[in-house]
């Protein structure tokens, strides 16, 4: 038993921790990009996870063993300690077209607008599918698939695309200071799609506004998709899906509508994601073997970059500035990313054999470009076991100087974004690969 003394010592000693759990937690979110670790050499020595070796010490060698047993352990931890899941089960979809422009883009495009219902209620969850494929297409085509980030409406100027109704984030640049999709901001993401381009070559574009699934704030998960699966889930549950699960779970069903649609091959839909979204994608293409391909662009810590080595953004950071993006698992690992039972070589691996194309820039230090190419250099193992070619050399390639086999690598110069140049090179490899 404690006397008066020592419990009032043990209340305050209890406090003052509590106290300095609270400063940590603030400042550690108010820490600018700046004050983490560039610099090569304190990255701290680290261990990674053995990708072939099953948790009873059975080594994989075979198509068999990893399909069977290794691959779904690997996938049963990223359930469990990073990304969560969500209830499984068929959620009823109905779809209404929105729109139909044969003629969009000069006349290069038929342009589509699909609503997809997740309920019964017309005003209940939905997301808009913006869907364009080459005009004058006689048979159905390749595609791409990813999520935007302030609105189908930014790809381009045509008033006729529907303006998001759903949650934005705000950007004083674009003048949205409330939340609210705004007429003014048409087009401006036009320079991260690369239409023309995509249809000019053949491929269909599937892109969709990721608020309209899961607005991107931590609500305590009561928006977007997850009012689907039951609010009455308090506290909690540690393993249960955030937002990327959420994100990831809407572009399965955005492949399900496509799966009877004329104009797209669903069986060769290539998903893609930039960032935030490249994470989503990494986990899409893991948990959804139908994707034929899988491209993150600069998808950085919890995406591509192997997080052991605490170079640029670290879990901690991540689950502080975004708490509603994993599960509550996850954040057992901040700042103890040693203890994770697994790293992004293994995440990337859950697509193998699929191509999968990982995406760096080189100003984006936050996102570890080193450790986006190592991830997919430790992945190989998974690859070469099906007798798909991969990087023989853990040294990454030169800045603008792309690798493709049947997984692809490049470095471009410039900032954290999607450019022109880096969907040329997803359309080279998809034109290896997806043809
Ligand atoms: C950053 C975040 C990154 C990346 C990026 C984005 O703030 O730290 O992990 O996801 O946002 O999505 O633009």
């Amino acid at each position: 038993m404690f006397g008066i003394d020592h419990r009032n010592r043990l209340w305050s000693g209890l406090g003052f921790a509590f106290c300095l759990l609270l400063i940590n937690f603030r400042s550690l979110s108010k820490l600018s990009a700046e004050e983490f670790n560039y610099d090569e050499s304190k990255v701290p020595p680290y261990t990674l996870p053995e990708l072939l070796k099953c948790e009873d010490g059975t080594l994989v060698d075979s198509i068999d063993v990893w399909n069977t047993k290794r691959r779904p352990e690997i996938l049963r931890m990223f359930e469990e300690h990073v990304f969560g899941t969500l209830p499984a089960g068929k959620i009823p979809l109905r779809t209404k077209i929105r729109s139909s422009v044969p003629d969009a883009l000069e006349g290069r495009a038929l342009r589509r607008e699909v609503t997809v219902y997740f309920s019964d209620d017309d005003h209940g969850p939905q997301m808009d599918l913006l869907i364009y494929t080459p005009a004058g297409a006689t048979e159905p085509v390749p595609a791409f698939m990813g999520y935007n980030f302030d609105g189908n409406h930014m790809l381009e100027k045509d008033p006729r695309i529907h303006l998001t109704e759903s949650w934005v984030l705000n950007r004083k640049e674009l003048g949205i200071e409330d939340h609210k999709a705004r007429d003014a901001s048409r087009s401006g993401s036009a320079s991260r799609w690369s239409v023309p381009e995509i249809v000019g070559r053949g491929y269909g574009l599937v892109t969709i506004y990721y608020g309209d699934v899961d607005p991107d704030f931590d609500d305590g998960f009561q928006n977007g998709i997850h009012a689907l699966f039951g609010k009455g889930d308090s506290p909690r549950a540690a393993n249960a899906g955030g937002s990327i699960s959420a994100w990831a779970w809407g572009l399965s069903r955005a492949l399900d509508v496509l799966e009877s649609d004329s104009t797209i091959n669903a069986k060769k839909v290539a998903v893609f994601g930039h960032s935030r979204l490249g994470k989503t994608s990494l986990w899409t293409g893991a948990t959804d073997q139908r994707f034929a391909m899988v491209i993150a662009n600069e998808s950085g810590c919890g995406g591509a970059a192997l997080d052991k080595r605490i170079f640029g953004e670290t879990v901690s950071r991540i689950n502080t500035a975004f708490p509603h993006w994993f599960c509550i698992n996850h954040r057992k690992y901040n700042n103890n990313e040693a203890e994770m039972p697994v790293d992004n070589h293994m995440l990337i691996a859950l697509s193998a054999p699929r191509p999968v194309y990982v995406a760096s820039a080189e100003e984006d230090r936050w996102a570890d470009p080193y450790g986006e190419y190592l991830s997919l250099y430790h992945a190989g193992p998974a690859f070469r076991l099906f007798g798909r070619q991969v990087f023989e050399s853990d040294q990454m390639p030169a800045v603008n100087s792309p690798v493709q086999a049947d997984v692809a690598y490049h470095i471009r110069t410039g900032a954290h974004d999607v450019t022109e140049y880096d969907w040329e090179q997803y359309l080279k490899f998809a034109d290896t690969h997806l043809r």
